[in-house]
């Protein structure tokens, strides 16, 4: 197979609320689609990236510059025999793993197309149902933040998550737990503390907690492995896993007991693939984590999270959590358990409304060989 052409597109695409860490708050997401031809059918990918580097280096632009002017070129017109080959033709590309990532998830696509299988067959899922949390941005009142726990407990979600950060974090989690005491819950700090707070850490060990999500630097393991032995809650690393060299690494320094995956920031399903088969292999727990991604890099997300590896619940939630409209039909619905049933149709599983992507559009180019 060659890949053709590739066609990037921005579209804006505002939350049904504003959604906020301790690195910031976003309202409306620009998200890049990436979409390979080759002979004749196309593939797509979601660029899973913030509007701002503020999560990691990479941003909107600079995946659209990144994806433009070097990974889509670097993949065009190449005899491809498997996806897994196109983290070896962008390698030359350091770090910007999210504008690889993109271009990489989209050929997998259109493999699993080509095949005419699902994309979970081809990465070769098992799981028939894929086990489902949330992710709860900060609010200013414990009050507010209750009323979001309380509705999503409702819905059926398996594990609540709840964003924290100095001044709402042990506070707050004692208010939840007093009106949850049995909800599997847990925390992420996406590095709002260092290890001078480690006597406040050590408070949260009171609230049963399931993990402790990126307390420290994001791209730090030694200070976390300075941290984990000292709390009786596991840590989860997200933002400074990279891949399985970096799980490799954090494992022996005992620097977390959980892993969080997102695919963009691992480079895509290649690099996904072999960190959860690492993890599965040692008995360490991966769940899928989330970039408030629209319906394409939900899909991928849901494909990903059919490996065996993935054993707890993700950040993959419903459609309506995030868009008033989704871009792909039908939206992604949760069952009443918590869960999502794996696709059943080729490749991504869902229909891409190209009609709507094309409304959406603020920017559209194509890049050929
Ligand atoms: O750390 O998991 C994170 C959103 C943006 C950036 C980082 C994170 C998140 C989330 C949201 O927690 C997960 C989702 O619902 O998509
Ligand atoms: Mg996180």
């Amino acid at each position: 197979m060659k890949v053709d052409r590739i066609e990037l597109r921005e579209i804006r695409l505002p939350l049904v609320a504003p959604f906020e860490t301790s690195f910031g708050r976003t309202s409306e997401r620009r998200i890049i689609l990436v979409k390979v031809y080759s002979e004749g059918l196309a593939g797509w990918g979601e660029c899973t990236v913030g509007e701002k580097p503020f999560y990691n280096h990479e941003y909107t632009e600079s995946c659209w510059s990144v994806i433009r002017d070097f990974a889509g070129p670097m993949v065009l017109g190449r005899e491809i025999e498997s996806p897994e080959q196109i983290p070896q033709l962008t390698r030359q590309i350091r770090g910007n793993k999210m504008a690889r990532g993109a271009v990489e998830c989209a050929v997998w696509d259109l493999e699993a197309r080509r095949q005419g299988v699902p994309l979970w067959k081809l990465l070769g899922g098992v799981q028939e149902e894929i086990n489902c949390g949330v992710s709860l941005g900060l609010e200013d009142s414990d009050a507010a933040m209750l009323a979001k726990v309380e509705k999503e407990v409702a819905a059926g979600y398996q594990r609540i998550k709840i964003k924290i950060k100095p001044g709402r974090d042990v506070g707050m989690i004692r208010t939840l737990r007093r009106e949850y005491p049995d909800i599997v819950m847990s925390v992420d700090a996406n590095s709002a503390y260092t290890l001078g707070n480690v006597e406040l850490l050590k408070q949260l060990d009171e609230f049963n907690l399931l993990m402790i999500e990126q307390p420290l630097s994001y791209d730090d393991i030694i200070d976390h492995a300075a941290l984990q032995p000292q709390l009786a809650t596991a840590i989860c690393l997200d933002e400074s896993i990279l891949g399985v060299d970096d799980a490799r690494k954090a494992l022996q320094l005992g620097a977390c007991r959980i892993i969080n995956i997102k695919l963009g920031r691992v480079s895509g399903h290649t690099e996904a693939r072999k960190l959860q088969q690492y993890c599965f292999d040692r008995n360490v727990p991966v769940w899928c984590g989330g970039m408030l991604e629209a319906g394409i890099g939900r899909a991928h997300n849901i494909q990903m999270s059919t490996l065996p590896g993935f054993v707890l619940p993700g950040d993959v939630s419903a459609s309506k959590r995030y868009w008033t409209e989704d871009i792909i039909t039908p939206p992604v619905e949760v069952t009443s358990r918590g869960t999502i049933p794996r696709p059943t149709g080729i490749g991504l599983g869902y229909e891409v409304n190209e009609k709507r992507i094309e409304a959406l559009s603020v920017r559209t180019e194509t890049i050929s060989k």
